[in-house]
């Protein structure tokens, strides 16, 4: 088998690996993005929507954002409705910071399109020889200096090192129904709500398209919810005074287990692991792009500093670093999934003790500054990160 070399074998064109494909490339440093889908598949692969600042910035910085700032949709605030009202959480307001909606399909093809290094689609890794060489479909081997696991959680790279890897784990009695439906947004920003019935949420993609989400049980399928019973169970959760969620035709629909995931160290000679490989949060946070981003800011500056100096200060502190953020994230998306949510095993006693959880946060400025703090995430270092 032939093998080609590069300095940066990356694996998988998900943001992790496309945002460290450009961080390696802006600093002169050669890699090569593989990937296991179609160009494609990855670029309607809906997903995530929100965009803390700090993300929006390093984007911005790279030169990756013109389409993003266009038609990225710039929220003040949002809303959490519960007891059938709603209450704004006025996130500028509280930290002088914003989010952006824009999907993370969006952010990937703008990654793709923009790319001046080589992304190989249809090239799965089918396993890591070592952690400087892998071997691809096509009977193709890449070999670099390092390899970086940004293939998701589900990839090769992680069950590589599985015996080193200390595992922390929590899985939640629910799970999510998502549907992208062709309406207008009912609202101008998001709305998560908790009713009787359980947990849903009001997004959006653009001012023609609603992103729409409900908890639904572990073992739902999407045969079970047809759309009438999807429509009736929104209108059930979200409806409250002053809104009106108007209908459209379903576009796209899947289910997503809710986990909170990691996987410690993050390092392990050459080898690395970024984003979803190493980490894996409940989505209400809206924060697992967002943490995959940053995983490779701080190992981007690591590998810079490693080729320009052979210092590797930088990589021996990768893991930590980047765990202390994964911590931080991991609580912060963990209390909204239980803040938010109606827990099948629930007693009366759990039930009050969430009312007033919610009421607090919506009553004292210092709890919802703390929701707003962790929702449009850390101010970022921009600079420092080229
Ligand atoms: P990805 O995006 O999963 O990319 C991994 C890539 O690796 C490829 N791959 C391989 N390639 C080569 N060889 C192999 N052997 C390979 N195995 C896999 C895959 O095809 C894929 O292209 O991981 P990455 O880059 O770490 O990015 C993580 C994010 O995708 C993820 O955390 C977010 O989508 C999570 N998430 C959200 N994050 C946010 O920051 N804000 C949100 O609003 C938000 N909402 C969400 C979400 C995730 C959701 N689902 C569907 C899980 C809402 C939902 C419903
Ligand atoms: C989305 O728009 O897809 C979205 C928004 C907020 C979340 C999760 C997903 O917490």
């Amino acid at each position: 088998m032939p093998v080609s070399r590069t300095k940066v074998v990356i694996i998988g064109a998900g943001p992790a690996g496309l945002v460290l494909g450009h961080l390696l490339h802006r600093a002169g440093i050669d890699c090569v993005v593989l990937e296991r889908q179609s160009r494609a598949h990855v670029e309607q692969r809906i997903r995530a929507g929100v965009l803390e600042h700090g993300t929006v910035e390093l984007l911005t910085a790279l030169g990756l954002a013109g389409r993003l700032h266009r038609e990225g949709m710039v929220h003040t605030g949002v809303e959490l409705l519960f007891d059938g009202v709603g209450h704004r959480i006025p996130l500028q307001e509280l930290t002088g910071r914003t989010i952006t909606v824009y999907g993370q399909h969006e952010v990937v093809k703008d990654l793709i399109a923009l790319a001046d290094f080589p992304v190989l689609f249809d090239c799965g890794v089918l396993k890591l020889r070592s952690d400087q060489m892998v071997e691809c479909a096509a009977d193709r081997v890449v070999e670099g200096d390092f390899v970086v696991g940004c293939d998701g959680f589900h990839g090769v790279s992680r069950p590589f090192v599985a015996s080193a890897l200390r595992v922390y784990e929590r899985e939640y009695p629910f799970a999510w129904l998502g549907v992208l439906a062709a309406t207008a947004p009912s609202a101008a920003e998001l709305i998560y709500a908790l009713s009787d019935d359980g947990f849903a949420l009001h997004s959006m993609r653009s001012p023609t398209i609603t992103r729409l989400y409900l908890q639904v049980p572990p073992t739902s399928s999407l045969d079970d919810w047809p759309d009438e019973r999807i429509w009736t169970a929104l209108h059930r959760r979200l409806g409250h005074e002053g809104f009106t969620l108007t209908e459209g035709p379903i576009l796209d629909r899947s289910i997503t287990a809710m986990r909170s995931f990691v996987a410690a160290p993050m390092r392990h000679g050459r080898l690395f692991l970024a984003g979803d490989a190493a980490h894996i949060v409940p989505p209400t946070g809206a924060k697992g792009l967002n943490l995959a981003v940053n995983d490779v800011r701080v190992l981007a500056g690591g590998l810079r500093r490693f080729y320009a100096t052979g210092s590797e200060d930088g990589l021996d502190a990768y893991s930590d670093t980047c765990l202390r953020r994964v911590w931080r994230v991991q609580h912060f998306s963990w209390w909204m999934t239980s803040m938010l949510h109606a827990a099948p095993d629930a007693d009366p006693f759990a039930r009050e003790l969430q009312r007033s959880q919610l009421r607090y946060v919506v009553e004292s400025e210092a709890a919802a500054k703390t929701l707003a703090e962790n929702y449009v995430g850390p101010v970022m270092p921009v600079t420092e990160s080229l």
